[in-house]
């Protein structure tokens, strides 16, 4: 299955005392790299997300780590779609150091568009679902 890379420098101010990545981060990198793949493969759909009525909601993320980081390595957060089903997409993710599996995540996003007061689930929009296809 392909899968989709976005790589990161960590930075001194995502590091710890002890010198080590904080927890939080990899998953504000997750959704970096998300974003990254909308930015490429689905544009259209990172507009209607700045215009308002489309939303990706995340209804859960998780984090599993097996290794430390550190300030200036290089990771790839490789992300591989699990599963797309009616309105949602489930993505896992592998964060890489070279060859070293440093940590493993997981996220579920829902497809909503905002009507009223509330918001109501909606298809995977086309774009969205035609640039999964590549990666499934
Ligand atoms: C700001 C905001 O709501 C952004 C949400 C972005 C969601 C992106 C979902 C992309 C899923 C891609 C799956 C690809 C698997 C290879």
């Amino acid at each position: 299955m392909r899968s989709f890379r976005y790589s990161h420098v960590v930075t001194l101010d995502e590091t710890n005392l002890v010198g080590n990545v904080y927890f939080a981060h990899y998953l504000r990198w997750q959704g970096h790299c998300r974003e990254h793949f909308l930015g490429e493969h689905a544009p259209g759909v990172l507009a209607e997300l700045t215009a308002g009525e489309l939303a990706l909601v995340t209804v859960s993320c998780s984090m599993d780590y097996y290794a430390e980081a550190f300030a200036l390595e290089r990771l790839d957060v490789d992300m591989s779609l699990r599963a797309t089903a009616r309105n949602r997409v489930e993505m896992d993710f592998a964060f890489r150091r070279a060859e070293d599996l440093i940590a493993r995540g997981a996220q579920v996003v829902a497809c909503m568009r905002r009507d009223g007061g509330g918001m109501r689930p909606t298809p995977v929009p086309p774009e969205l679902a035609r640039a999964l296809r590549e990666f499934s």
